[in-house]
């Protein structure tokens, strides 16, 4: 086999637990889990994957600078970043006080009058410190905004908090009111 290619490998197992898992006829359980055997197995009928075993995934996870995927107990979930119809089940938590969301400064002035809402996705995504939001909001703009976000008083405020990863936290929305531009 070729050198693998680990980051489309990566984009490839995020689209199938994030976002579209009946393209692979993979069902995710309520908490976004599937067999790694059977990831496996659906990747292994496209000829371009059809070596991987579960050693590569392993190391595609060690590897990689963000941490995506989690596997346990013979599955494999996406920690964050869903957009599937059902819903994936999080555990409240409490957040850090303070948390960032990098964003676009075309985006700002709703974000601002709005507050953060997921867009596509389940949940809004926000960074534990200033460079994880700073490389998220790169993704859009070259030079990102990066909003604080006033978790604390959020939570206080009756906001939900979940654990995404340990730089990533997820919210269902952050009112305007606990948002302030850096
Ligand atoms: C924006 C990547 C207008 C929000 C990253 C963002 C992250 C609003 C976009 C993860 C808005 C949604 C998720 C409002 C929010 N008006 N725009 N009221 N509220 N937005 O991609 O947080 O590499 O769905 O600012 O690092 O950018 O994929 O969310 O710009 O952790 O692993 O709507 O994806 O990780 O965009 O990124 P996204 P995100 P991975």
């Amino acid at each position: 086999m070729k050198e693998l290619d680990y980051t489309q490998l990566s984009k490839e197992i995020s689209y199938a637990l994030r976002h579209a898992p009946w393209e692979y006829e993979l069902e995710l359980d309520e908490e976004g889990w599937v067999l790694v055997e059977q990831l496996i197995e659906v990747l292994c009928q496209n000829k371009k994957w059809e070596m991987i075993q579960e050693e590569h995934i392993v190391r595609m996870i060690e590897i990689s600078h963000k941490k995506r995927h989690e596997i346990k107990n013979g599955k494999i979930r996406a920690f964050y970043g869903h957009s599937v119809p059902m819903k994936i089940s999080k555990q409240e938590q409490r957040p850090p006080a303070i948390l960032y969301h990098g964003t676009t400064q075309r985006a700002l002035k709703s974000i601002l009058e709005n507050g953060l809402l997921p867009s596509k996705r389940q949940y809004v995504h926000l960074s534990k410190d200033i460079e994880t939001a700073e490389e998220a909001g790169k993704r859009r703009d070259s030079n990102p905004v990066i909003l604080c976000v006033d978790a604390e008083n959020a939570f206080i405020g009756g906001e939900k908090f979940y654990l995404g990863n340990e730089k990533v936290w997820l919210s269902e929305y952050i009112p305007p009111q606990y948002l302030e531009n850096l």
